[in-house]
């Protein structure tokens, strides 16, 4: 027999061997009996050159065509018996691939933190830089230092939860944060100014839960303070707040207020989207929406961190952030925020 035709009869065989095989194993011992190194047509193929010159160019082109046949024949059965072997494992174990995943559920801030953070930014943009500090204070940093001194009428409009830790000389000094002022004593004792800051965070008050009060809220304060600041930065910048938060067309209103750590003292209201200033049962007729308390740091303020009030001033201005998105959204009862009730949270 010519070795053309042993290579014929070669092909022949191993296709027909090859159509008999089921398993991925058997597959691997085909290869390399009829294409590995020890194989038939390898060694046909290293003989090449001992053949005659006109026998070489026939048998040659032959045994290629034959390897390449082989070759191509292998690939399709090989990827064919992988996938049924993968399916026969996933049906022992009944896991069926073709199944759609279960959903992961995708949560989403809460709306407080939602507000707190885009009020955050647009503070940031202007150039003040978010800090956060300690809920459990000191009657120092809380009261003393922003200008409220033991006795002062102001303690008792902030409703205190006091921690119950006494000293030895009986003082009571530990308590839960009334605003999140202290912190921005806690800056001005360490950074010397210019310094812009919003101090973001929750605060507590020792007082009987309603529609419109819970025990712990949320506040945000801001504090800027530099050589010239005036009261027109302080209606620049938060003006700008309201454009910027409420919308550009909003009308803003500053009129006299007082708290102990500032001089002067104002409030801020902007004008009620629902009757744009007309009066109506969401403004209670005013036309008006007080949204904050600032002012121009209070000189005794200032020196007690050691800043000079002749030399610098320095506006701050504090907010509560509840009333923002109940007014924004109509909701009606402050408890719905700490009720984890998800038909509630699940619409912001
Ligand atoms: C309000 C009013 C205000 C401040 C907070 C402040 C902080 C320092 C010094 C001076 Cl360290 N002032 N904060 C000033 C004016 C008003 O808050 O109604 N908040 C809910």
């Amino acid at each position: 027999m010519s070795i053309l035709q042993q290579l014929e009869e070669l092909r022949a065989k191993a296709l027909k061997d090859l159509a008999s095989i089921d398993d991925v194993k058997e597959l691997e011992f085909w290869r390399v009996r009829y294409l590995g190194k020890k194989s038939q047509l390898t060694k046909v193929l290293h003989s090449l050159a001992k053949l005659p010159i006109a026998e070489r160019k026939a048998v040659g082109a032959s045994a290629n065509e034959v390897k390449a046949n082989l070759g191509n024949s292998l690939k399709p059965k090989e990827q064919a018996l992988r996938e049924a072997e993968l399916k026969a494992s996933t049906r022992k174990e009944g896991i069926d691939i073709s199944l759609p995943g279960r959903p992961l559920p995708v949560g989403h801030f809460h709306p407080i933190t939602q507000v707190l953070y885009e009020i955050d930014d647009i503070f940031v943009s202007m150039g003040f830089e978010v800090v956060e500090g300690p809920e459990v204070e000191w009657d120092y940093y809380n009261f003393e230092a922003l200008n409220i001194p033991k006795e002062h009428p102001a303690r008792d409009t902030m409703a205190t939860l006091w921690i119950d830790y006494k000293t030895e000389n009986g003082d009571r000094p530990m308590l839960l944060r009334t605003h999140t002022s202290p912190m921005q004593i806690r800056v001005m004792e360490k950074v010397r100014p210019p310094l812009r800051i919003v101090v973001p965070g929750k605060v507590y008050r020792y007082e009987a839960t309603d529609a419109t009060h819970i025990p712990m809220f949320h506040q945000l304060e801001g504090l800027a303070v530099d050589k010239g600041i005036t009261m027109a930065d302080l209606k620049g910048t938060l003006y700008e707040f309201a454009r910027r938060f409420f919308g550009q067309d909003r009308r803003v209103r500053f009129r006299c207020d007082y708290f102990p750590f500032v001089e002067p003292g104002v409030e801020m209201a902007i004008e009620c989207a629902v009757c744009k200033g007309e009066g109506c049962r969401l403004c209670g007729s005013s036309g008006w929406i007080e949204i904050l308390g600032a002012g121009m740091v209070h000189p005794r303020v200032l020196e007690r961190v050691n800043i000079d009030p002749e030399v610098y001033s320095g506006f701050a201005f504090g907010m509560g952030i509840e009333r923002i998105p109940m007014l924004r959204y109509g909701i009606n009862d402050i408890r719905l925020f700490y009720s984890s009730d998800l038909r509630f949270l699940r619409q912001f």
